[in-house]
């Protein structure tokens, strides 16, 4: 899992009614709808919820510490939303109790292993990497006006893309899978079939032939320069979770408006409506 840097995401509260804006643009949809159409639930609903849902951002000294505004960040992104959010006045434990006593609904927190949000009322738990990638995908259906039957490449088959893959797969698309191990991309379309016996997994050994045969590509790895720009086409659509952004500056403005990035915000958005669902 890439750790975050300051400077990764200091840009992003004063960025996040342009990156709305841009996301309508490409998918139709704002940050609050795609991650409703990531969970499947409606968003005029979610919209009277999600002001009167409680959820505090409590920072986590263990391992190696603070990230400086993260979770300020997080918070703001959360109040972008609607949500009534609250950055923890207090650290580790003593801001975990405090959020309770105080009777919030949810608190969101991570560690160097794991970002996750815990919904105090249900004790469920959602997981920042999973919801990140079902996020991404659910954002490439909505770019590509409905993924069902198309050819859709997942690059990198750990926890963000096996989330995306099945995400890809629920939604119809026809699925194949690229990782630098070929054991992992072997063992996940194992996984995968274990609950869709019927469907067809590709599985791509060699990513620089692969990518120009695919319309619709989910870039989900922590290695720059997994989608070299010279292999970009007129047509693809890329969602692109991995941080660091797998796609050259030269790569974005090929891509331009068909490519979806970014370091939390679309995780963190999906994260919140899966704790409210
Ligand atoms: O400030 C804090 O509370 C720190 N303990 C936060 C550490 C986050 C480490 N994880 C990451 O940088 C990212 C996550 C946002 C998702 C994957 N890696």
């Amino acid at each position: 899992m890439t750790r975050l840097k300051t400077n990764d995401i200091c840009d992003i509260p004063s960025r996040l009614e342009q990156y709305n804006q841009d996301l309508l643009v490409k998918t139709g949809q704002t940050l609050l709808g795609i991650a409703c159409h990531a969970r499947g639930v409606d968003e005029i609903k979610i919209q009277h919820q999600v002001k009167s849902f409680n959820i505090h951002v409590v920072p986590i000294t263990a391992g190696q510490g603070i990230i400086t505004d993260f979770s300020a960040i997080v918070t703001a992104i959360l109040t972008f939303l609607g949500f009534d959010a609250h950055l923890a006045d207090q650290v580790d434990i003593t801001g975990i109790a405090r959020s309770f006593e105080n009777h919030a609904n949810a608190i969101m927190m991570a560690d160097d292993h794991k970002f996750v949000g815990i919904n105090l009322n249900k004790g469920a738990v959602v997981d920042n990497s999973e919801a990140t990638g079902r996020v991404f995908a659910a954002a490439l259906d909505l770019m590509a006006k409905g993924i069902r039957g198309r050819d859709v490449l997942v690059l990198g088959c750990g926890p963000v893309g096996e989330a995306a893959a099945q995400t890809l797969l629920s939604l119809g698309g026809k699925l194949a899978l690229f990782d630098t191990n070929l054991s992992a991309a072997l063992s996940l379309k194992e996984r995968l079939l274990r609950f869709r016996a019927d469907q067809k997994i590709r599985i791509e050994p060699d990513v620089i032939k692969a990518i120009p045969r695919y319309g619709y590509l989910l870039e989900a790895t922590p290695a720059k320069g997994t989608i070299p720009a010279k292999l970009i086409g007129e047509h693809q659509l890329v969602a692109a979770p991995g941080v660091p952004l797998g796609i050259s500056p030269r790569g974005c403005q090929v891509l331009k408006h068909r490519l979806i990035h970014d370091k939390l915000e679309l995780g963190v958005a999906a994260m919140a409506i899966s704790l409210l669902a």
